[in-house]
């Protein structure tokens, strides 16, 4: 059965997936784009040879023709699309955050368990990256040891005009949220937030550097700077008790010319992971075949996780100091 599927926004990350879906994903077919804009649904809908346009997210997850729902439009919406598509009985790819708020959060979490299955993926790509996928196999053989540090740095060329100084912690860092809570399978207890005092914290994508604690002992620091101008730029490094293991980028080329040898950086996310969400969106199209979910795929809880952790970020920030995680006892229905 080749699953048909709505991709709710046609911005940035909504036209990526739908050129995964249209080209990339065997089994599935791009059904409706859906985006306010008519223009732009229409444009990226010829692009990718979607059957439809639709501008109503709500009708359009309800189409009987719709077996599944990419969500990709802004943000402060997505936990109300995800909280319809539970509503219809599909299966969603919501991408990150889940929502802005950790309530907004535990809303789609109630409304999953009362439905007594799981319906929701969230898009925290990075856990399909190969190199943080060898990062954890590292660490759950033994070879590095008890790990004790992972340092992330998180540097974007640069940040969109909408983008207020906090997102670099409620729109950048969940990715370094979820994704060092799932190399090392442990939670936060703690955050401290820090900005370099010779830049203007006002200013759209000032750095911002966190230092989290967690349940198992560890630190994790995240360097997030949306405005580093060279390049888009992640980097990080397991420390282990007996060794370390680099986040490697990939890298196709190796350009020598004038005395020089480069390589470039990716302009953004999307290339640099683009791996990552291919395998995500595969391991996504099986959970909807299946309706088992990926082992290692985010779910509403992973979500709702990310999203508290921004919350405390944002609170370490204003108020200085170190703030507590304070996360709900996970229920046993997200328990893999
Ligand atoms: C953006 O929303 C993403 O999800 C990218 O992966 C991340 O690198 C970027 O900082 C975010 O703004």
């Amino acid at each position: 059965m080749t699953v048909r599927i709505a991709v709710i926004g046609a911005g940035i990350m909504g036209a990526d997936h739908a050129r995964i879906v249209a080209g990339d994903l065997p089994g599935a077919v791009l059904q409706v784009v859906c985006d306010p804009s008519q223009k732009r649904a229409r444009a990226l809908a010829e692009e990718c040879g979607a059957k439809d346009v639709a501008s109503d997210a709500l009708a359009t997850i309800a189409r009987s023709d719709v077996d599944a729902a990419l969500i990709a439009s802004p943000d402060e919406t997505h936990a109300s699309l995800t909280l319809a598509a539970i509503e219809a009985g599909k299966p969603v790819l919501c991408e990150k955050p889940l929502a802005p708020s950790s309530a907004d959060c535990m809303r789609v979490i109630q409304a999953e368990m009362k439905a007594g299955r799981l319906f929701v993926q969230i898009g925290f790509m990075r856990r399909f990256d190969p190199a943080y996928a060898e990062m954890k196999a590292l660490l759950s053989v033994g070879t590095l040891g008890q790990a004790v540090i992972m340092h992330n740095f998180h540097r974007n060329v640069s940040a969109p005009a909408n983008f207020t100084g906090l997102m670099a912690i409620t729109n950048s860092a969940p990715h370094e949220f979820d994704v060092a809570r799932f190399v090392l399978d442990t939670d936060y207890s703690s955050i401290s937030a820090f900005q370099p005092a010779g830049v203007d914290a006002s200013r759209t994508g000032a750095p911002v550097f966190m230092v989290l604690e967690t349940s198992g002992g560890q630190l994790v620091n995240i360097e997030i700077n949306n405005n580093a101008a060279y390049g888009y730029d992640v980097r990080g490094e397991l420390v282990g008790e007996k060794g370390s293991v680099f986040l490697g980028a990939p890298v196709h080329s190796r350009i020598n010319i004038e005395l020089q040898s480069l390589e470039r950086y990716a302009p953004d996310w999307r290339p640099r992971f683009a791996e990552a969400y291919r395998l995500q969106n595969k391991a996504w199209l099986k959970f909807v075949e299946t309706g088992v979910p990926s082992p290692i795929a985010a779910n509403a809880w992973d979500g709702y996780c990310a999203t508290l952790t921004a919350e405390a970020g944002v609170k370490a920030l204003s108020e200085g100091g170190k703030v507590v995680v304070e996360c709900a006892e996970k229920p046993a229905f997200y328990h893999r």
